[in-house]
């Protein structure tokens, strides 16, 4: 019963060329769910990548909300006990502004009352710095910067 999701990111103005795509896979209730990482358009280096609470695209990414935190915990890095269901740390793009890459996440899921489908996936402009920061939204947000772009989390058809 394996589950797949995909998210396509758009840039939040149309002065953000960012774009790519968000593939998520679970094979079963109780299992690590895999996150394939294709976006192009970034600035090279590290960006904060987040599970936000709504798919809302109404004013575009600000309408997603904070992040994702069903647990009532503050943020953190993805190995952190302490972090939001939604953090998944930084993904770095190259000198070409590419990140291609693979994370496997224990606490996202696509099944029951937490699932990440129907909320927002958003890349960032600046670094999160994974709670640690000393800046006064490194509780909150990592003080990841702007939303540079977003893409709402839906069902995919899924491959057995
Ligand atoms: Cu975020
Ligand atoms: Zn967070």
């Amino acid at each position: 019963m394996t589950v797949k999701a995909v998210a396509v990111l758009c840039g939040d103005n149309p002065n953000v060329t960012v774009s790519g795509t968000i593939i998520f896979t679970q094979k079963s209730e109780y299992s690590p769910t895999h996150v394939d990482i294709n976006i192009k358009g970034l600035t090279p280096g590290l960006h904060g990548f987040h599970i936000h609470e709504f798919g809302d695209n109404t004013n575009g990414c600000t309408s997603a909300g904070g992040h994702f935190n069903p647990f009532n915990k503050t943020h953190g890095a993805p190995e952190d006990e302490n972090r939001h269901v939604g953090d998944l740390g930084n993904v770095k793009a190259s000198q070409d502004g590419i990140v291609k890459t693979k994370i496997i996440d224990k606490l996202l899921t696509l099944v029951g009352p937490n699932s990440i489908i129907g909320r927002t996936v958003i890349v960032h402009a600046d670094v999160d710095d994974l709670g640690k920061g000393g800046h006064e939204l490194s509780s909150t947000t990592g003080n990841a910067g702007a939303r540079l772009a977003c893409g709402i989390i839906g069902m995919s058809q899924s491959k057995l």
